[in-house]
């Protein structure tokens, strides 16, 4: 597998409570590099473009509310194999069972919201990692 880059967003939970760092630190010290990063607050068109998979499921509205309520930070990360590797790091989608050691399962718990805030987003393919990063940082 040849290297490969991810797109990796601090969602506005992460931001809110201060874990910028935290997040960036465990990508650096897994071994992965930061290439790009900006700090945007994110708009329903550049959402709908990227939770676009997610159009029509019951969580759909209360995630675009979410990801729009504070200021998020996209970074692109670079490695061999970064998109399986930066899931891995995250950690499960539920943050209540997510394995502890992860960013997920050490910092995140469900708090009874209508859509689970779990303080990052991470590509899940080479594809989605290709149009996500094009939708944040263009071509
Ligand atoms: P992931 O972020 O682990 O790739 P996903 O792409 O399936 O998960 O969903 C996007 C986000 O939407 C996820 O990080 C949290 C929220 N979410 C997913 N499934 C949910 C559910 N069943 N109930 C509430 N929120 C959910
Ligand atoms: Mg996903």
């Amino acid at each position: 597998m040849s290297s490969q880059q991810t797109l990796i967003l601090v969602k506005p939970d992460g931001v809110k409570r201060g874990l910028v760092g935290e997040v960036i630190a465990r990508v650096e010290r897994k071994g992965y590099k930061v290439s790009n990063l900006k700090m945007l607050t994110a708009d329903k068109s550049i959402l709908a473009k990227h939770y676009a998979e997610h159009e029509g499921k019951p969580f759909y509205e209360p995630l675009m509310e979410f990801m729009m309520s504070g200021p998020i930070v996209a970074i692109i990360a670079e490695g061999e194999r970064v998109i399986e590797g930066f899931r891995k790091l995250a950690g499960t989608t539920d943050p209540t069972t997510a394995e502890p050691g992860t960013i997920r399962g050490d910092l995140a718990r469900d708090m009874g919201t209508k859509v689970v805030q779990n303080i990052v987003h991470g590509s899940d393919s080479p594809e989605s990692a290709e149009r996500e990063i094009k939708i944040f940082f263009g071509n």
